[in-house]
This record gives C-alpha cells, sequence and structure tokens, in this order.
C-alpha cells in the first residue's frame, strides 16, 4: 500500500518548488527512439502479468469479456442548455434560473465522488468515454456531472497512467449540453498542501478554460481566509463558484458545540459574502441526519439568498431520507450517483431518490427508466473494480460517532494494514478521541489525513490520550500532525488546543496567518523554461500546472508513457490484471489502427530471474523479457 505523505514537505515556502520537479528526474527527457507501439504494449501486459497491479488479485481469473457498448440513447437536448446559458448569459443568469426551479436538480458524481468513495478513485477514463455521451442523453436536465477534481487528478497519473487533462477535454467534447464539475481543495488546489496563491489562481483558469463549470470549494478546516482566493479565481473566469462548508458534528445535539446551527449560518453569509455564487454542504461522512438537514437547509435558504447545493455519503444508510427532508426544506440541487456506484460510502442512488420523492411536487426532472438503462452500463463495468472495494457491504452507524469521511475509509484502512494494524475497530475508536484531542475539528482531506496519521502512530506506539499529554514533549509526533500544528493547513474552528499545541510544537512558533500568502510566487516561466530545456518542446499551462503539483508523479507519468505507450486503449481487466496464456485481446490504439494480440506462452524464470512471453500479435510472432519481481 503507498501512503500519501506529501504534507510534510513545506516545499513551497522555502520557494523550492521549481526546481523540485527537474532535479529528481534528470534522464525524464533524454530522447531515445521511440519503441514501437506493440513493444510498448507488450511490456506492460507482460509487467502486470508476471507482476501484477497494486492491490489486484494477480492470478484471478479474468471472468469478464470486454464487452463492446453500443451507444443506447438517441442525442437529446435538455429543457435548459445551462453550458449555453453560462456562456452566453453568465453565472448570475445560471443561479437565477436555478432559484427559479419547483423541482430539485441533480448533480451526478459517479464519474468522480461515486467511483472515488467505492472504488479508491481507480475509474478509467476509457470506461468514461464509452458512455459520456449515453450519459448525457439519458440524463439532460442535470444540474451538472461531477466527473473531476477530488483524488482524481492524483490516480489517474499514479496509477492509471492517464493525463486527467485530457480527461477532462475528451469528456468537454462529448457531453457538451452538461455542465462539468469539479471538487477543489481551496488552498490546497487537487493535492494535499498549500499552494502558492498564484498556482491555485493558474489552475483555476486553465481548468475553466478546458471545460469546468462549476468549482466546489472547500477549505478542510472551514477557514474562510483559505477559500476566498479561489472564489475571487472562479469569478473571474465567469464559471460558478460553490463556496462549500463541510458539514460536522450534530446541529441537534449539544455533543459537538462548536458546530451550531448559529455557526453554519454565520458560516454561510461569510462565504456569500466572499462572493459564492452557490452555496455547498458537503457532508463528506454522512452525519447530517434528516431533521439536522430540514432545519439547516430551512435556516440557511432564510440567511442566504444563493441556492443551496447539498452533499452527503451513504456511509449511515440515511442518505435518501436525509435529501426527502432537504428537498422539503427547500434544497436546490443535491448530489447522487447511478446505484451500481451508489450507496454505503458513496453518494446515495439517483433513481431511489426519484423514487423517495413519488407524489412529492418537488420530485426531481428524471427520465427515470432512462436512467435505469444507463445504469446497467455502470453495473457492467463495476466488476472491473471489485479489487479496490473498500469492503464496507452496508451502513456503518458508528460513523455517526466516529465522523470518518466516505473517503478515508478505504484509505485508513489499508494504511493501518500497512502498519500491521488489523484491528480497525481500534483505529475508528482512536480516530475519534485523536478528533477530541485537537478540539474537534473538520475533517475532510487533507486535515482528516491528519487524525488518521496520529490515530494510527498512537496505536503503533500504544499511546493514550492522557499519555500525549502527560509526556508529549519528549514524543516525536508525525510530520503532518506537527505541520497540522504549525498552521500548514490553516486555522481550526476555535483555535488550536495550546496545551498539546506546545506539546507537539516543541518552541517552534506556529503561524496564525494563511500559508498560501506566505509562500513565494511559483515561477511559470522558470519552470516551463526547464521543461523545455530537458526536452518537452512546447509545455502547456497544464504541463507545466501538473509538474508543480505532482512534481514526483508526473515524472513517473511521463517516464510511463515513453515505456508503454498507448495503455489507455486496453480494456479494463488487461490493464489491472494483464494476459492469461491462450487469450487473445484487440486493442483499438487509434482509429484505424487495431492490434490483435494473443499470448502463447511465458517461460520459467532464467538465471537473471527473467521470463519471457510469447506473443502473437497481427499474425506475427513476438516476444518480450520481463524481470519477475515476486
Ligand atoms: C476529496 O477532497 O477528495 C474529497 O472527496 C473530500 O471529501
Ligand atoms: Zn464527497
Amino acid at each position: 500500500a503507498f501512503l500519501l505523505n506529501v504534507l510534510e514537505t513545506p516545499t513551497f515556502r522555502s520557494g523550492s518548488a521549481t526546481t523540485t520537479f527537474i532535479d529528481e528526474t534528470p534522464s525524464l527527457f533524454k530522447l531515445r527512439p521511440v519503441e514501437s507501439r506493440t513493444t510498448q504494449l507488450m511490456t506492460y501486459i507482460g509487467q502486470t502479468t508476471v507482476n501484477g497491479f497494486p492491490g489486484v488479485h494477480q492470478h484471478r481469473e479474468k471472468l469478464l469479456a470486454d464487452f463492446d457498448y453500443q451507444p443506447r440513447f438517441k442525442p437529446t437536448a435538455p429543457q435548459t442548455d445551462l453550458v449555453a446559458m453560462l456562456h452566453d448569459q453568465g453565472a448570475d443568469a445560471v443561479t437565477k434560473w436555478l432559484s427559479a426551479q419547483k423541482r430539485v436538480l441533480l448533480t451526478d458524481t459517479t464519474l468522480r465522488d461515486g467511483h472515488q468513495s467505492l472504488f479508491a478513485t481507480r475509474m478509467r477514463t476509457r470506461d468514461m468515454l464509452r458512455v459520456a455521451q449515453d450519459f448525457s442523453n439519458a440524463l439532460p436536465n442535470l444540474f451538472s456531472a461531477e466527473m473531476w477534481g477530488g483524488a482524481t487528478f492524483d490516480v489517474a497519473y499514479r496509477f492509471l497512467n492517464e493525463s486527467p487533462w485530457l480527461r477532462l477535454d475528451q469528456l468537454r467534447k462529448l457531453m457538451p449540453h452538461t455542465l462539468l464539475q469539479m471538487l477543489f481543495r481551496g488552498s490546497n488546489a487537487v493535492g494535499y498542501q498549500n499552494y502558492p496563491d498564484n498556482v491555485i489562481k493558474k489552475f483555476i483558469q486553465v481548468a475553466a478554460d478546458r471545460g469546468i463549470d462549476v468549482f466546489r470549494i472547500f477549505d478542510s478546516l472551514n477557514w474562510v481566509p483559505q477559500l476566498t482566493h479561489s472564489i475571487d479565481a472562479v469569478r473571474e473566469t465567469g464559471k460558478l463558484a460553490e463556496g462549500t462548508m463541510c458539514y460536522t458534528g450534530d446541529i441537534l445535539a449539544d455533543s459537538h458545540p462548536k458546530y451550531s446551527l448559529a455557526y453554519y449560518v454565520d458560516l454561510s453569509k461569510q462565504l456569500v459574502d466572499a462572493g459564492a455564487n452557490i452555496l455547498a454542504i458537503k457532508d463528506m461522512a454522512g452525519l447530517l441526519k434528516p431533521e439536522a438537514a430540514y432545519e439547516l437547509v430551512a435556516a440557511l435558504k432564510d440567511a442566504v439568498d444563493v441556492p443551496i447545493h447539498l452533499h452527503t455519503h451513504d456511509t449511515t444508510g440515511n442518505g435518501v431520507a436525509t435529501y426527502v427532508q432537504a428537498v422539503n426544506a427547500g434544497v436546490d440541487v443535491v448530489d447522487v450517483a447511478q446505484s451500481a456506484f451508489s450507496g454505503t460510502t458513496s453518494q446515495p442512488s439517483m433513481e431511489s431518490l426519484y423514487y423517495a420523492l413519488a407524489n412529492n411536487d418537488r420530485q426531481p426532472d428524471l427520465d427515470v427508466q432512462g436512467a435505469e438503462k444507463l445504469n446497467q452500463y455502470f453495473e457492467q463495468v463495476r466488476p472491473y473494480y471489485q479489487d479496490f472495494a473498500n469492503g464496507v457491504t452496508g451502513p456503518l452507524t458508528d460513523i455517526y460517532t466516529v465522523q470518518m469521511p466516505g473517503g478515508q475509509y478505504s484509505n485508513l484502512k489499508q494504511q493501518a494494514e500497512s502498519m500491521d494494524i488489523t484491528d480497525f475497530e481500534a483505529v475508528k475508536q482512536m480516530y475519534a478521541q485523536v478528533n477530541e484531542m485537537f478540539g474537534d475539528i473538520v475533517k475532510v482531506t487533507p486535515s482528516s489525513k491528519v487524525v488518521g496519521d496520529m490515530a494510527l502512530f498512537m496505536l503503533q506506539n500504544h499511546l493514550t490520550p492522557q499519555d500525549v499529554l502527560d509526556r508529549g514533549e519528549t514524543i516525536d509526533f508525525p510530520a503532518s500532525v506537527v505541520d497540522f500544528f504549525k498552521g500548514d493547513l490553516g486555522q481550526p474552528v476555535g483555535g488550536f488546543p495550546v496545551a498539546l499545541q506546545a506539546k507537539i510544537l516543541k518552541g517552534e512558533k506556529p503561524l496564525t496567518q494563511r500559508p498560501g500568502a506566505l509562500a513565494k510566487p511559483v515561477d511559470f516561466a522558470a519552470v516551463r523554461q526547464q521543461l523545455v530545456e530537458k526536452g518537452l518542446p512546447h509545455p502547456t499551462d497544464a504541463q507545466v500546472l501538473s509538474a508543480i503539483l505532482y512534481p514526483e508523479v508526473y515524472a513517473t507519468y511521463l517516464k510511463n508513457r515513453l515505456k508503454f505507450g498507448p495503455i489507455t486503449a486496453l480494456d479494463s481487466q488487461t490493464y489491472f490484471q494483464g494476459m492469461r496464456i491462450g487469450e487473445r485481446i484487440s486493442v483499438d490504439v487509434r482509429p484505424g489502427l487495431q492490434v490483435v494480440m494473443q499470448l502463447d506462452a511465458i517461460s520459467p524464470a532464467d538465471a537473471a530471474g527473467k521470463r519471457t512471453l510469447y506473443f502473437t500479435v497481427n499474425g506475427q510472432k513476438r516476444e518480450v523479457q520481463i524481470l519477475d519481481e515476486s
């Protein structure tokens, strides 16, 4: 299992970010002969067949024939083309239209949070593109499709060997009448650390330019100063800025006094004052119970006059009930997923919500049979991703007290297992205790990771909260925890618990300002020039941004692209499982170029540990040697 442990690099504070990418990848752009596509494909398939893919049961049978999906829906124009409206009349026209709708609108999250929360964000672009037109045609009256941001950016490069920017370009082209939405982590962009303001602004400009229409902007501590810069940047592009409050605690109980109804009402006003076109409530752990949803939405409808967009996870099992009550209180948009990618740690099902609102005059404008037919596609692709499932098979009501976000559940479980901590119940209990020690903070990427890191650290070192308070000055805390208490993620609601902070920082002075404002701006021209010097002839803005945000991951991606070639064209089973002896696949490398590959045999490992894989490729005998790493 890999651990995302980038929180500890205060790279940007020191202004060294421009060089990191190149320094660590000196040989990256050395020109070398272009290997044939067939060799590239054989190399990837050979590598995956012999050594497996991280997280996938290597020798499991390949159960599904790759299916040839034929479109099932006729081109359908939406009743109101929101993309055209946004483009021609601007953001205010869209929000005015939204506020005037009697029926509740829907955002479909299948292509982002749905697979992020169920299958560790592993859905490949190929499996999205095949259905993209049908998706728009089956659901013409959606408010938006969330398909970018959150973890999709990192995972696309890191595990799927594909460019998130190309995913955006391609979906934009295939879904011209659907508003495309992304999740943006405020000053953390699509990463896990604070970035300088000029990086945030540039990222938003380029994403808007390449097709994102709606930016849901949140801060992992609900610290408004970290959102305003992103909201301004989105407003400058003319796209829609959703100012987001992350929901934690329980407004109808007294267990979390910081997070009262008055707190959220006040926060909503601050977000609207900061320029939010839409107010989003992000209930990342599924804590918002139905009656609380009613109270909260009703109060916010009174407090602000922008549309309200509610996001929940069905982790605790009450998502549909929560939405029904929010709809009764006047919520404008809610987030749902196709049934096959819904439920548990993901969003509630679109189709279930539709039926739950039968005879309610706010029932969404949805052709439910069309949606069910579309869902059949997702039922077919879901098994490809089974190995990445988080093992949650039903509602987890203990999350009401543990408060762990849907997206963190599986990650933390893997992280715990990699440290030989097998009792996940103990991890959950400790997570809740750490939250208390930290003063009851908002927990969502990346603040949730800090709580998770601390919980695992305490379990591993057999520490209780009392031990930490008694002898914290002698304990070497995880880097992410130290950085958090230094103020590197911003300021939590109500401030830091000062006694604990002093023990963790051991004399170091914490920040009280916004880290992004202190960070040296990145010199884009310099990064671009470095890329040119290393052999990328015309780096795009997007490439420059990827090099800044994910230096190592992006460098590896570029290296793999040279080595493996057109692997985004492989079917997902082959991509994740390689091939079995005797199996034949066909790969549409590009229109008009099909490669038919059969794996004939695999030799035993030779003295150097290498195996030879014998293929027949378009009728020719070919072979490739792969080091067996087992
Ligand atoms: C993300 O930041 O990826 C999230 O989905 C947070 O809930
Ligand atoms: Zn979510």
